[in-house]
């Protein structure tokens, strides 16, 4: 296999090439003729894995198509990056770690060497001392100072230390125990943190700082505000260790903060903050739908990593997923993607994958860092149906730009209520069905035309088509399902990673904000300082400055 250091630079690959010249004679195809042409092709591009099914027919693909992505996918060494990744290789090569958000979901009996130790043990030590105190939040044995069962959480936590959990326990909402809610609060933005707490019983909440490194500013802030309205209100710091507790890997910073560190949940420095959702940074969660509902979700995640190691790539859902992203990207040149869950509870879905996906692939070097000569990671984005149907679906049908799309439905819903003697489940899928229909073969001049439309208006009543989707269809939003589709994302994003040859588990793109951030905040305050930004940032300062009274 080429190895993960030393790709061959991916557009002077043969394969690349014979998907380039493929491109040409397929591009002006429409899914009309391709549908047209058999019969059979609703069934045919289709593949199942850990329970999902995915319908990829309406993509502007042929068999030939397939077979030249599933090539490059081969070139790439992908079936050895899959293996190096399960194994605990190394691959985040800039800082030197392995990537093993899979271990946090492997079976109990089973083994990952990470520096000549199992890890396994280790995880399932901390999963045990999770669901046990979840447990004893849910019971009512946890009690706060004043002896209170807990009825409130508040997680403080910001990117991966926040999303992953907030998607999920919104997602997973219909499972939870509705006499303990959950409330995530991130951002340095002081109103976060007022609007989340200033109805709060103190007496009834547990507030949970997630911080990996536990030096990140938002979270350590906001933790600060939590602390002093405990401190202040039960008049002594005794009353921290009743109302924190910490997951982080760094147990040094927790205890300088306050909190001990026996109420601390660890996880590993070989757990990426965007792929932490299923380590004890999903300890809300847990509290939330319990030690079951959590098995059920990590069972998801561990069935999707067995089909994605072990299905063909034809017929291996992160694959297919991977390698149709690649097609548009780099092929069809289209800019972003979007992903249209038609289920509410997943409405914080496509701001989870924002960050899985544009974290990762966002890059610009190789894995040697020599800058690339294509496009990487696309701009990912959505909401759920049908509310986008009535904003921004008119573009993705009509608009000059070309957005592949990923439709997530469920066969059954979780809230089966009937409106005027219709399920509304129903009229839910029916919608998610008709835009798909609808994106793919539109609407011709000629049909347009025999509808008896005014001539003037025929044009604008026209629907070009060919708009390519991939339909997910999955029997019901469960744990599991969950666990599964977000296993699925997470693996197509390093299915992409390879083919582009990234890094996609550093993020350095962050930090050059941080750094000017902390040069800034001293000039926002006290006395006049001499600005050396540039005329733009200086004059903004001076403005900001004025109208907070200071000059
Ligand atoms: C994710 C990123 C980033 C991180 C946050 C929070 O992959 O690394 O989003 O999760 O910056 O970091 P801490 O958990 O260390 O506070």
């Amino acid at each position: 296999m080429p190895s993960l250091k030393n790709q061959p630079e991916l557009t002077s690959t043969p394969e690349y090439a014979a998907l380039q010249k493929h491109y040409a004679s397929i591009e002006g195809t429409h899914l009309r003729e391709l549908f047209g042409a058999d019969a059979t092709r609703g069934e045919k591009f289709t593949a199942e894995g850990a329970g999902l099914f995915l319908d990829f027919s309406k993509n502007r693909i042929t068999s030939e198509t397939l077979g030249l992505l599933v090539k490059l996918a081969e070139a790439r060494g992908l079936r050895d990056a899959i293996e190096a990744m399960f194994s605990g290789e190394k691959i985040n090569l800039t800082e030197g770690r392995a990537v093993l958000h899979t271990a946090l979901r492997a079976a109990r009996d089973s083994s990952v060497v990470v520096d000549g130790k199992n890890v396994v043990p280790d995880v399932h030590e901390v999963l045990d001392r999770m669901n046990a105190f979840a447990d004893s939040v849910r019971s009512g044995a946890f009690t706060g100072h004043t002896g209170k069962k807990i009825k409130t959480l508040v997680n403080i936590g910001i990117g991966g230390s926040d999303l992953g959990p907030l998607m999920a326990y919104e997602a997973l909402k219909h499972y939870s125990d509705r006499g303990v809610r959950v409330r995530y609060v991130s951002n340095v933005d002081a109103t976060d943190f007022a609007e989340n707490t200033w109805d709060l019983e103190l007496e009834e909440t547990l507030f949970i700082v997630c911080s990996k490194t536990f030096t990140t500013l938002e979270t350590l802030a906001n933790a600060e505000l939590a602390k002093k309205l405990i401190v202040d209100r039960f008049g002594t710091v005794d009353a921290v260790a009743k109302h924190f507790v910490a997951v982080s890997t760094n147990a040094e910073a927790v205890g300088a903060f306050g909190i001990d560190t026996k109420n601390m949940f660890g996880f590993w420095d070989w757990v990426g903050g965007r792929y932490s959702v299923e380590s004890a940074i999903g300890l809300s969660l847990v509290i939330a739908i319990g030690p079951a509902g959590f098995a059920d979700f990590l069972a998801g995640f561990r069935a999707m990593d067995e089909h994605f190691k072990s299905a063909p790539f034809e017929k291996n859902l992160p694959v297919l997923l991977g390698l149709l992203g690649v097609w548009y990207n780099n092929f069809f040149g289209a800019q972003s993607h979007a992903v249209l869950p038609y289920d509410q509870y997943l409405r914080r879905f496509a701001a989870y994958l924002q960050q899985l996906d544009m974290e990762s692939n966002g890059k610009r070097v190789t894995r040697a860092g020599a800058p690339v000569a294509y496009e990487t990671g696309p701009i990912i984005w959505g909401e759920p149906g049908t509310n986008g149907q009535h904003a921004f679906y008119q573009l993705i049908h009509q608009g000059t730009k070309l957005i592949p799309c990923d439709f997530i439905g469920f066969s059954q819903s979780l809230n089966p209520l009937e409106t005027g003697g219709a399920a509304m489940h129903d009229l839910l899928m029916a919608n998610y069905f008709a835009q798909t229909e609808a994106l793919a073969f539109g609407k011709t001049d000629a049909e347009v035309r025999a509808e008896g439309t005014k001539e003037d208006l025929v044009q604008h009543r026209v629907f070009e088509g060919n708009r390519p989707t991939n339909s997910l269809l999955i029997e019901k939003l469960t744990p599991h399902a969950l666990g599964a589709l977000v296993a699925l994302y997470e693996h197509k994003v390093f299915v992409q990673g390879i083919v582009w040859d990234l890094n996609s588990f550093d993020q350095w793109g962050v930090e050059l904000g941080k750094v000017l951030a902390k040069k800034i905040t001293p000039e926002l305050s006290g006395a006049k300082k001499s600005l050396g930004h540039d005329s733009s940032t200086n004059a903004l300062i001076a403005r900001y400055r004025k109208q907070r009274g200071l000059d």
